[in-house]
């Protein structure tokens, strides 16, 4: 199981032109952060059903100390829970939390064995609750030989969790995944749709009482709220881009076919992220009773996401998410939540977007317009399929 980092340093430690005022943008260009508490109130507030996603006033109770009391009316077996991207920051806070309930078996899909497993043992995992395998996003190949590894296993799938991702603010040119699509988007959506389209069949089988699928989303990607405003914006355009397959030749690296810019590239790839998971749970839910979700967990500012990022960002970054956005969580606490999200019996309500208020309980958030265009959800699933090739 050797260790393969494509995604290596190619972007590190230049300070973008791009981001020329403190963190991307000048506060003042946002009226003040109550206008952010507001627009969360309205949205929660409304009752709407947008392709599938619903957004709705009721929290569901869900403090983060839960610890996860499912228990299997059909099996005692411990369910089996693939996390990608397990080897540190949300990843690995969620394969701690499930592992620690003892209720679950967790499969750690990483591309660098030796991390995760040093990851694992630094946050106290006992050895019976975790298994570690191989996964290079950014490698179709690798994504095909993990779910050959995963069968060999014979373990029944019952949940998979897409978490990893890459952020590369600072490029000034696109890096590319093994099969020539632009890095971001190549990982974090397109390595993942064909992982979740493969794995989604072994999920099928599986005789576990709630499957789920999990495919990690964000705010950022969402410009229906003030941080998805931050420029640049999640765009995807008119898709030219990705029918293009990004690869920089003879045309554009970026979705919607515009000049490379990393931090678009990012966001772009969460509304492909939070699109499939829609997707996916108009096309499989009904006939599967597969359970498909998507979440923002809070600001977790301090994981190796922002290590890209200039050294001035990464410094002031967790305070001010700490003290003035106050959308700071910690990576514990945000590892309990996307735990119940893979776990708690109150949140197997499919096609949801979950985030969690003030007082630490989940509900319903309301995807922006972009994130939840039906139309756009299923140009990206065909899209993708080509370019993954399964189409
Ligand atoms: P981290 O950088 O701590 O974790 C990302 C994980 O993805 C790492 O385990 C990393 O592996 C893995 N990864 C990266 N590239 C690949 C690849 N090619 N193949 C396999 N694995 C890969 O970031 P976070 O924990 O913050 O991010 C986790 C998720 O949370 C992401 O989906 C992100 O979009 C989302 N998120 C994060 C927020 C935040 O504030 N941090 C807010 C909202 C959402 P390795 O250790 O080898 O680098
Ligand atoms: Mg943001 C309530 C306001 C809020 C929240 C919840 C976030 C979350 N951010 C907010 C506001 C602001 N941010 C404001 C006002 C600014 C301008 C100063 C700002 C800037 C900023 C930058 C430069 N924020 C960022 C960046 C990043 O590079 C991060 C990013 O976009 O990564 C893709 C980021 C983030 N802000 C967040 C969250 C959760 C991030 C991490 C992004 C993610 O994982 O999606």
């Amino acid at each position: 199981m050797a260790s393969i980092s494509l995604v290596a340093a190619s972007a590190l430690g230049k300070s973008s032109l791009k981001e020329n005022a403190f963190m991307g943008v000048s506060l003042s260009n946002h009226s003040t952060m109550s206008e952010f508490d507001s627009v969360c109130a309205r949205r929660t507030k409304r009752n709407r059903v947008a392709g599938g996603v619903r957004a709705q006033a009721t929290a569901v109770m869900t403090p983060s100390e839960t610890k996860f009391t499912e228990s299997s009316k059909k099996t005692l077996r411990k369910g089996n829970v693939i996390i990608t991207g397990a080897s540190s920051g949300l990843g690995l806070a969620t394969a701690k939390s499930l592992a620690e309930s003892g209720k679950w078996n967790v499969i750690m899909a990483c591309r660098d064995f030796l991390k995760t497993e040093k990851a694992a043992q630094s946050v106290g995992m006992s050895k019976e609750n975790y298994t570690i395998m191989h996964l290079d996003l950014a490698s179709l190949d690798s994504v095909r030989q993990f779910v050959e590894t995963f069968r060999r296993s014979n373990l029944p799938l019952d949940v998979l969790v897409c978490n990893a991702a890459i952020y590369m603010p600072n490029a000034k040119t696109p890096t590319f995944t093994a099969d020539g699509f632009e890095m971001g988007v190549g990982v974090n959506h397109l390595g993942h749709f064909l992982l979740s389209r493969l794995l989604v069949e072994d999920m099928v089988k599986s005789d576990y009482p709630s499957k789920r699928l999990v495919i990690v989303g964000s705010i950022t990607g969402n410009t229906n709220t003030l941080a998805g405003n931050i420029p640049p914006k999640a765009n995807l355009g008119d898709l030219r881009g990705l029918a293009g397959g990004m690869t920089g030749q003879n045309g554009s690296s970026m979705i919607d076919g515009g000049e490379f810019w990393g931090a678009k590239a990012y966001k772009d790839s969460k509304i492909c992220n939070m699109l499939t998971m829609q997707e996916f749970h108009r096309r499989y839910h009904e006939d599967t009773g597969i359970t498909f979700s998507s979440l923002y967990p809070g600001c977790i500012a301090t994981t190796g996401l922002f290590r890209e990022h200039i050294p001035l960002f990464r410094t002031l970054f967790p305070p001010f998410q700490k003290y003035i956005t106050k959308g700071y969580v910690s990576e514990t606490e945000a590892g309990n939540r996307l735990a119940q999200v893979v776990a708690d019996p109150s949140l197997t309500k499919s096609g949801v977007y979950w985030s969690w208020n003030k007082t630490a309980a989940s509900f319903e958030n309301q995807l922006s317009q972009e994130a939840s265009d039906v139309d756009k959800a299923r140009k990206v699933w065909d899209l993708s399929e080509k370019l993954v090739g399964l189409a």
